[in-house]
């Protein structure tokens, strides 16, 4: 019977599942030729580990493997329920906590290769780890969408365009409660569907797959430099983390409109209330963004995929292949 190895880990509350011991064939060696391995040849591995029955739509994966580069320490491919992403700034905290529970990481430096680039990764003494990102910038300012709420009423929204990793608009809301998910969601998708109506897009036409909804910290008194934010990922799910990426590209608008220092703490709480605190420094006319946060193991897990079970390869899965 044929088995898959995983490491269930949460960063802030958003899970991902992390993938070891794949043996690829000898000649794919780096971590995109690892990823389009995966997309072109094994997609049935994402689909069976994030799709129901086994998986839901908040997971995302990351298969580890070696390095192309015997400088680096690892390679890492990320993955969610609609596809394959370049980074993942959660992922990359779970996966770390991974390295270090089940390979025995310790503190001191590492670097990690992803389809976005290569990335620094710092385990601290207190199990917290920080990472810096590639580089995140700023792409356009005050770009327009007009959207419908409801029946009939149309508003305009008013947001940035910037990259930390992924593609984000980023738009202002009065607040970001986590009993106002629905409506957090809904807009979120609205905006997300004028934009790709009216064709605006990030560099080179990629397409912007997360809006990020933000709004003042709570404790309006605390001397902290920081926000609420609500992300919508790919799939419609939002993050329950305070998403790596979308902290990236904040402080890289940050950065842009000259409301924070390079170096100054920023903390970026998620709608489930987890934090992560980051802090830049300017990189040409972006930022290498530096965020820290903690992930925690929760399970070691063996996936059993029984030929006589229909939905091994998961719900989605199986319904694509038996349709097409
Ligand atoms: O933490 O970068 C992140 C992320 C992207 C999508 C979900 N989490």
């Amino acid at each position: 019977m044929q088995k898959l190895t995983l490491i269930d880990t949460h960063t802030g509350g958003e899970p991902t599942r992390v993938l070891f011991d794949m043996t690829l064939p000898k000649e794919i060696v780096t971590v995109s030729q690892r990823r389009d391995w995966l997309r072109e040849q094994a997609d049935w591995i994402r689909c069976s580990i994030l799709h129901e029955p086994r998986g839901s739509e908040s997971m995302v994966g990351a298969m580890v493997g070696p390095p192309a580069n015997a400088r680096n320490q690892l390679s890492v491919v990320f993955f969610n329920n609609t596809g394959y992403l370049g980074m993942c700034g959660h992922g990359l905290l779970g996966v770390i906590e991974a390295m270090r529970y089940r390979e025995g990481w310790t503190t001191g430096s590492y670097v990690v290769e992803t389809v976005a680039g290569d990335v620094r990764v710092v385990l601290h003494d207190d199990r917290t780890a920080s990472f810096e990102n590639v580089r995140s910038d700023c792409y356009r300012t005050g770009v327009s969408v007009e959207i419908t709420n409801g029946e009939s009423t149309r508003e305009t929204v008013t947001g940035d365009i910037a990259y930390g990793g992924n593609w984000f608009f980023l738009t202002p809301v009065e607040q970001v409660n986590f009993a106002e998910l629905e409506s957090l969601t809904c807009r979120s998708l609205r905006i997300r569907d004028a934009l790709q109506r009216e064709g605006i897009t990030g560099r080179d036409g990629a397409q912007i797959d997360h809006i990020e909804l933000y709004a003042p910290l709570d404790d309006s008194a605390s001397a902290e430099r920081g926000g609420r934010n609500f992300v919508l990922c790919p799939g419609g799910h939002y993050d329950r983390s305070p998403c790596g990426t979308g902290t990236s590209a904040k402080l890289a608008c940050l950065a842009a409109e000259g409301t924070l220092a390079p170096g100054e703490a920023w903390i970026q709480e998620s709608v489930v209330g987890s934090r992560f605190v980051g802090t830049y420094q300017r990189d040409g006319d972006g930022v290498r963004a530096t965020i820290t946060g903690r992930a925690h193991v929760m399970a070691e897990t063996v996936c059993i995929f029984d030929p006589e079970d229909p939905y091994r390869f998961g719900i989605a899965h199986c319904t694509a292949t038996s349709e097409s």
